[in-house]
């Protein structure tokens, strides 16, 4: 952008979630979330937006819906490129799961680790709200965030349209590839991140991606259909400062810029 002078001074994070009541009534099962971080000018268009997406998505089976919104003042927020992206198609999800961990392997993490990063997402019985950390080393789980995982939030494309039009040269587009983009564009950017490793849990959707400091690599099938479990994975360096990475995750915000050469 070069408009610095028009630039506005505050930025608005919009979150939105809906739950519905749990088996034990007081663990409220999380059914869909999405946020924004936009200006003020824009901020009634994108909370009906989110609402609306909300709506479809839950079809009616929402408890709560939780609306937040925060203002956020625009010095502070970290401005970061976003990944070259790249795609794999593969015959069945074992040949995508060995490619995954070829490429993880590439981008710095220990084979062992990056198995263990396949075989946690594939056993998990439930799928997670975050992700969880693992050395990229030993591939021992250092958070202790237990069934929840770590959240990434606070971030969002810094041009929408520059951002879309990058998904579109790829043939990309709707709300997967952009949210996943921007979370691993944001991760990326952790000091002691390594690589990404995901799948989503939506039954209908079967490609993932490995990510590193530079690329997104989406991978196809990274589960069977039908299957409602997915997951993400963490790998950050040996020692890596736990309680920083988390802050960065959930309250570092980040705006996310597509590069052109
Ligand atoms: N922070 C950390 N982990 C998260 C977050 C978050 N904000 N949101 C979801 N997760 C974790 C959680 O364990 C979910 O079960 C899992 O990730 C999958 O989430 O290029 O849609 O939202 O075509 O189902 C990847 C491919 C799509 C996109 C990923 O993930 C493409 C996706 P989902
Ligand atoms: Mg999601």
């Amino acid at each position: 952008m070069n408009e610095n002078k028009s630039l506005p001074h505050y930025l608005f994070s919009i979150r939105m979630r809906a739950a519905a009541n749990g088996n034990n009534g007081n663990d409220r099962q999380h059914l869909s979330g999405c946020e924004r971080l936009v200006p003020y000018d824009q901020m009634a268009t994108v909370v009906q937006n989110l609402f609306q997406r909300i709506l479809i998505h839950t079809q009616g089976e929402a408890d709560a819906i939780n609306i937040q919104i925060d203002k956020i003042d625009r010095a502070t927020i970290h401005l970061v490129p976003a990944l070259k992206m790249d795609s794999l198609e593969f015959t069945t999800v074992d040949q995508a799961h060995s490619s995954a961990i070829a490429s993880l392997v590439e981008f710095g993490v220990s084979k062992i680790a990056a198995h263990k990063g396949i075989e946690l997402i594939k056993n998990l019985s439930a799928s997670m709200r975050g992700g969880m950390v693992l050395d990229a080393i030993t591939g021992k789980r250092i958070d202790n965030s237990g069934i929840r995982g770590v959240r990434l939030s606070h971030m969002d494309c810094e041009n929408e349209s520059a951002f879309l039009s990058f998904l579109a040269e790829s043939g990309l587009g709707g709300e997967k590839v952009r949210e996943a983009m921007i979370l691993a564009s944001k991760a990326a950017f952790t000091r002691d991140y390594v690589a990404e490793l995901c799948w989503s849990d939506d039954p209908h959707y079967i490609t993932g991606y490995v990510a590193s400091k530079k690329i997104y690599r989406r991978l196809s099938p990274m589960k069977l259909k039908d299957d409602d479990i997915g997951g993400r994975v963490f790998f950050v360096k040996p020692n890596a400062g736990l309680d920083d990475l988390i802050d960065f995750f959930e309250h570092q915000p980040v705006l996310v810029k597509v590069l052109r050469k």
